[in-house]
């Protein structure tokens, strides 16, 4: 019997490529290239399977030229990327990769709010520039991470890991909103107070994003959200690009409504908007909240096991619309 056909589009972990060639004909994006939608449906051609990260996007138009796709396994906690109504509609399986990046991503999270907070990154460039000459009592003066209040927009797996070591490791007291409350148990665990939204821009010191984007968390952060925060706050994105507005974060930051903010995504990224590139109190990375050597092969690994779960035994580990198409 051949084996079923499964496209690879983006490069990936020789070993995990090795895990699916036993399974599957693998054929694999070799040069990291992004492929434009025309491409991934002409390389889908034939396909039942696609190992995808968060920036391929399958929906209706590519479905309906990819009629032998049965299961699209994204190697990423976020799913934005799909349209969960179209593959359900095409009875096409959907996966993700969560749990395995809840704690290194919340590593990040907090790396990115200390950095953005003490002004780690601002004052590199500066002393790296040859600029330093001398001692000041408020050379990079910054805001205090121990103690502060700190804010958490979107309290899933990756929010809960940041409260956690808000609260047991830096004494900081936790305020969190979201669609739905805790149970009292996990807010507990996470030493976590439910707010309103107004309540979290304005008593928030540090606020991180933690929340899916979809259509209704679009510029959940814009001018008027960014207006209502503390003049010395600073603020994490570690989400989605598109939760921010990013043109009036720059204009925020730029006229010091907010001191500082670390962002790891961005609207349209690869490309920063060019305002971002310009102010000097943002900590800028290139979407790598997850990227330690062990988890991103974790992640890659999940995809891997969802496809052959999927394909090869009939069972899924992570699917995201197993009720709308009985698997
Ligand atoms: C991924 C992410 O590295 O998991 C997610 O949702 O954003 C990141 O961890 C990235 O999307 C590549 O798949």
């Amino acid at each position: 019997m051949s084996k079923p056909a499964v496209l690879v589009a983006r490069a990936v972990f020789p070993e995990v490529l090795e895990r699916l060639a036993a399974h599957f004909e693998v054929s694999a994006n070799q040069d990291d290239a992004s492929w434009s939608a025309d491409e991934l449906a002409a390389r889908l051609a034939g396909k039942q399977g696609v190992f995808t990260t968060a920036s391929e996007r399958i929906d209706a138009a590519l479905l309906a030229r990819c009629p032998d796709l049965k299961i699209a396994a994204n190697m990423a906690v976020g799913y934005n990327n799909f349209d969960l109504d179209a593959m359900s509609a095409r009875g096409v399986l959907a996966t993700n990769a969560p749990d395995v990046l809840t704690e290194t991503t919340a590593d990040f999270g907090f790396a990115l709010l200390m950095a953005a907070a003490r002004r780690v990154a601002e004052s590199e460039h500066y002393l790296r520039a040859g600029q330093w000459t001398k001692w000041s009592y408020d050379l990079f003066a910054g805001s205090d991470v121990h103690g502060a209040t700190l804010g958490i927009l979107g309290m899933g797996r990756i929010g809960q890991g940041i409260a956690k070591r808000g609260a047991h490791g830096f004494g900081m007291n936790v305020i969190y909103h979201n669609r739905s409350r805790l149970s009292p148990e996990l807010e507990a665990e996470c030493k976590a107070r439910y707010v309103g939204k107004q309540e979290l821009l304005r008593e928030a010191d540090h606020l991180v994003l933690v929340l899916p984007y979809s259509p209704a968390s679009h510029h959940a952060i814009g001018a008027a959200e960014l207006a209502q925060m503390k003049p010395t706050a600073t603020l994490v994105n570690i989400a989605r690009g598109g939760i921010v507005d990013d043109a009036a974060l720059a204009q925020a930051l730029r006229d010091k409504r907010i001191a500082a903010a670390g962002l790891d995504v961005f609207e349209g990224e690869p490309s920063v908007h060019p305002e971002l590139l310009n102010v000097p109190n943002v900590v800028l990375t290139p979407h790598i909240a997850s990227a330690s050597r062990p988890t991103r092969l974790a992640m890659a690994n999940l995809a891997a096991d969802n496809l052959i779960g999927y394909l090869v035994h009939g069972k899924p580990l992570t699917p995201l619309n197993a009720a709308a198409l009985n698997a």
